[in-house]
C-alpha cells in the first residue's frame, strides 16, 4: 500500500509504519502484525480484515460529560463545509495508508457536518464528498468495511429512530437510513450496519416495547429490501449493546439479538457486530460474545477495544489485553473467522492523549494485540492439548445411548432407566486450572 496524501499532509512526523519484529524499540513499527505472515493456512491480513473508524480518530476531539474537547484537528481549519470534509477524508487517507489499514467504516454524519441540513441539502452534501471518497478509495485502494447512518446524535432522534413512538420522526430518520445505504452502495461497502443508539427505552412507564420492537423489525426488513434491490450483496450486521446512552437497548446482547432475527424473519441477512467494551456492559465477556455469535451462525464483524475494569461505561480504549485478545481469538479460529467482517477499531486516545501522534500508537498496539494474540491461539489450537481436553469432556455423547440422547433420539423413560442402572455416577474434575496454565503457556 503506498501513502496517499492530499494537498498537505497531516502527520508529518510519522512514516509508513510497517512490520520490524518484536526485537524493534521503533514505537512507529509493529511487533507482530505482519500482514502476509501466514497464520492457520492464511495471511494474517485475510484473518483479521483491519479497518480505521472515522468517528473516534477524525471527529471526535476528546470531550466528555465534565467538558469540551482537547484535541486540536488541523483539518477542522476551514470555514467552508466542503473543504472541511475533504481535509478530513485526506487526512483519514493518510492515516490508513500509513498505518497499513486496508478497509475504514463511517456514519454518514462524520463525512461531512450536517449542520441542521434539510433532507435534500444533506443528500446533496453526502453526494458532493462520496465522490470524493470514491478517488481516495481507488487512489489507495482502502476499501469500505461498513457504513451506517448516525440516527442518535441529532436531537430529533432523542427518542429512537426506528423505534420513535412517533411516525414523523421515524420517517425522518427513514430519509438519512436511505442516504446513508445509497453512500455505502456507492462506495462498495461490504457490509451496513445498525448500532441502535437510542433504540430502547429510558423508562418503560412510557414505553410500548411490542409496538417498537415489531417497528424496528419493519425498519429493518424495510432497509434489507430496499438495499437488495438496489444491487447490495454484502451483510447487515447489528451491533448489541445493553444501555448507553438508552436505559435498557433492546439489542441488549448476542443472545438477543440472535432470538430477535429469528423471531422476525431477518436471520438469513443480519449477522452481529461484536464489540469487545459492549459485550462487558453486558456483564459478558468478549469471548462469550463471539461464541454465541459463532454457534449461531452470525459471526459477522468485530468492533475491536476495551473497556475497564474498574468502572462500567463504554470507554472505548485501544485492544492491549493480550489474554482476553487471546481466549477470543481461539473462538474466532474455531469458528473459521469472521463472515464478511473485519476488526474495526471503534476505539478512542484518551482525552488527555492530545498529540497528533498518539492515534498511530494506538492503532499499532490494538493492530499487534490481535496479530499476536491470532499467533497464540493458532498455537493452542495446533500444539497444545487444549482442544482434545475439552472434547474428551463431552465423549460420551460421541456414541451408545448418550449419542443417542443427544441425537434426540431418546424418550425420558428410557434415560431413567440408564440413570437407575448407572449408580453413582463418577466425579470428573472440570480442569480449569489446566485449560487457563495451558493458554498462558502459550502466550
Ligand atoms: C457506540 C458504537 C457505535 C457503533 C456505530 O457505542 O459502538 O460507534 O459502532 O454506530
Ligand atoms: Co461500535
Amino acid at each position: 500500500m503506498s501513502i496517499v496524501l492530499g494537498d498537505k499532509e497531516f502527520f508529518p512526523s510519522v512514516p509508513e509504519v510497517s512490520y520490524e519484529g518484536r526485537d524493534s524499540d521503533n514505537p512507529f513499527a509493529f511487533k507482530w502484525y505482519d500482514a502476509n505472515k501466514i497464520v492457520a493456512g492464511k495471511p494474517m491480513k485475510d484473518w483479521l480484515r483491519f479497518a480505521g473508524c472515522y468517528w473516534h480518530t477524525f471527529c471526535g476531539q476528546g470531550h466528555d460529560p465534565f467538558g469540551p474537547g482537547t484535541q486540536h484537528f488541523e483539518w477542522n481549519a476551514s470555514s467552508n463545509v466542503h473543504k472541511r470534509a475533504t481535509d478530513k477524508m485526506d487526512a483519514a487517507f493518510e492515516f490508513f495508508t500509513k498505518m497499513q489499514l486496508p478497509y475504514y467504516c463511517f456514519h454518514d454524519t462524520d463525512l461531512i457536518d450536517e449542520e441542521n441540513s434539510s433532507v435534500a441539502d444533506f443528500e446533496k452534501k453526502i453526494e458532493f464528498i462520496t465522490n470524493y471518497a470514491e478517488k481516495k478509495q481507488s487512489a489507495s485502494g482502502v476499501k469500505l468495511l461498513w457504513g451506517t447512518a448516525n440516527l442518535f446524535s441529532n436531537p430529533r432522534y432523542m427518542n429512537g429512530a426506528g423505534t420513535n413512538p412517533h411516525f414523523p420522526t421515524l420517517a425522518r430518520a427513514g430519509a438519512q437510513l436511505k442516504i446513508a445505504i445509497d453512500a455505502t452502495i456507492k462506495l462498495h461497502g461490504e457490509n451496513y450496519v445498525f448500532w441502535g443508539g437510542r433504540e430502547g427505552y429510558i423508562s418503560l412507564l412510557n414505553t410500548n416495547m411490542k409496538q417498537e420492537q415489531d417497528n424496528f423489525a419493519a425498519w429493518l426488513h424495510m432497509a434489507k429490501d430496499y438495499a437488495r434491490k438496489n444491487g447490495f450483496e454484502g451483510g447487515f450486521l447489528i451491533e448489541p449493546k445493553p444501555m448507553e446512552p438508552t436505559k435498557h437497548q433492546y439489542d441488549f446482547d448476542t443472545a438477543t439479538v440472535a432470538g430477535f432475527l429469528n423471531k422476525y424473519g431477518l436471520a438469513d441477512d443480519f449477522k452481529v457486530n461484536i464489540e469487545v467494551n459492549h459485550a462487558t456492559l453486558a456483564n459478558h465477556t468478549f469471548q462469550h460474545e463471539l461464541q454465541v455469535a459463532a454457534d449461531n451462525n452470525i459471526l459477522g464483524s468485530i468492533d475491536a477495544n476495551r473497556g475497564d475494569y474498574q468502572n462500567s461505561w463504554d470507554t472505548d480504549q485501544f485492544p492491549n489485553n493480550i489474554a482476553e485478545t487471546t481466549e477470543a481469538m481461539l473462538v474466532f479460529l474455531e469458528a473459521g473467522g469472521l463472515q464478511g467482517g473485519g476488526v474495526n477499531f471503534d476505539a478512542k486516545t484518551r482525552r488527555e492523549s492530545t498529540d497528533m501522534e498518539d492515534i498511530f500508537h494506538g492503532h499499532i498496539g490494538g493492530m499487534d494485540t490481535f496479530a499476536r494474540s491470532l499467533i497464540i491461539a493458532e498455537k493452542i489450537i495446533t500444539e497444545s492439548p487444549y482442544s482434545d481436553l475439552r472434547k474428551a469432556r463431552y465423549e460420551t455423547y460421541q456414541s451408545g445411548k448418550g449419542k443417542e440422547f443427544a441425537d434426540g433420539k431418546m424418550s425420558l423413560e428410557k434415560l431413567a432407566q440408564i440413570g437407575s442402572e448407572v449408580g453413582e455416577p463418577e466425579q470428573i474434575s472440570g480442569k480449569q486450572e489446566l485449560f487457563e496454565n495451558i493458554v498462558n503457556q502459550y502466550i
